[in-house]
């Protein structure tokens, strides 16, 4: 039986609903709210002391990180595949997920922040919302957090996130170039561990960046336009609806 912590909105555990649907996989769902810090539950926290989602129960273990997790479901259950079958386009699929979670996941926090969590962050009591943070366990994930409650996150600070998402785009643009997908001619974890973060641009008021790019404006109308996807995915631009940070 598999498990899901997740949360609607978090663009990590979407990209985990996303590769779950396309392996038509069923799974029993936990949702956390992460406005309300349902994170730093003791419960949660003993299944990930990162206090992070998505974390994934299967067959009794537990797997943290989003990459991981998707590259789990795809070695655990190989069918329908989602890897490519040359080496060389596996390579190029790696270089995407990796960029994912090291570049495009961080750069969608602090947009995020800004549109999902200060306002409602920032109407807390500050005390209470202060001790609640300082249980956060990430050094770096509290600091984000902390300012977003206090002096909160700037026009300026936002500006090397546009940079970064901007990077994205245009990184797309060139793959997209000679191939109708991002490792290549197969659709695959590359295409599914970057959708969310591409998606979480229409919220943060950066689509712009897609659509004047004629060929990842087309990709992303292939990508959401599978069933799976909209199975696994909130609708777009529906990210207000239920807050959370990222
Ligand atoms: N590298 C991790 C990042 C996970 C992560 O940042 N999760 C966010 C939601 S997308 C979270 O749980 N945030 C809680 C918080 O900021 O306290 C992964 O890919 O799973």
């Amino acid at each position: 039986m598999i498990t899901l912590y997740h949360s609607t909105h978090s663009t990590c555990s979407q990209k985990v609903r996303i590769c779950l649907a396309e392996k038509g996989l069923t799974w029993t769902g936990h949702h956390l709210n992460l406005r309300a810090f349902d994170q730093l539950k003791p419960e949660f926290l003993a299944l990930n002391s990162a206090g992070l989602v998505p974390v994934l129960v299967d067959g009794g273990q537990v797997l943290t990180e989003s990459r991981i997790i998707n590259e789990y479901l795809e070695d655990a259950y190989a069918q329908p595949r989602l890897s490519p079958e040359s080496a060389h386009a596996r390579a190029r699929m790696r270089l995407w997920t990796k960029y994912a979670d090291d570049v495009a996941s961080e750069a969608v926090k602090l947009p995020s922040f800004v549109k999902n969590i200060q306002p409602g962050l920032q109407r807390m009591p500050r005390e209470e919302a202060l001790a609640t943070i300082a249980r956060i366990p990430n050094e770096h994930i509290r600091a984000r957090w902390r300012k977003a409650a206090t002096e909160g996150i700037s026009a300026d600070d936002l500006k090397p996130s546009i940079g970064r998402l901007t990077e994205m785009v245009e990184r797309m643009d060139d793959a997209l170039q000679d191939a109708p997908w991002l490792a290549g001619e197969e659709y695959s974890l590359a295409d599914i561990d970057i959708a969310p973060f591409v998606q979480r641009l229409v919220r943060i008021d950066l689509f712009g960046l897609v659509a004047a790019r004629p060929r990842v404006n087309d990709w992303y109308a292939r990508i959401t336009s599978r069933p799976t996807y909209a199975s696994a995915m909130p609708p777009a631009g529906s990210e207000g609806g239920s807050i959370e940070p990222a």
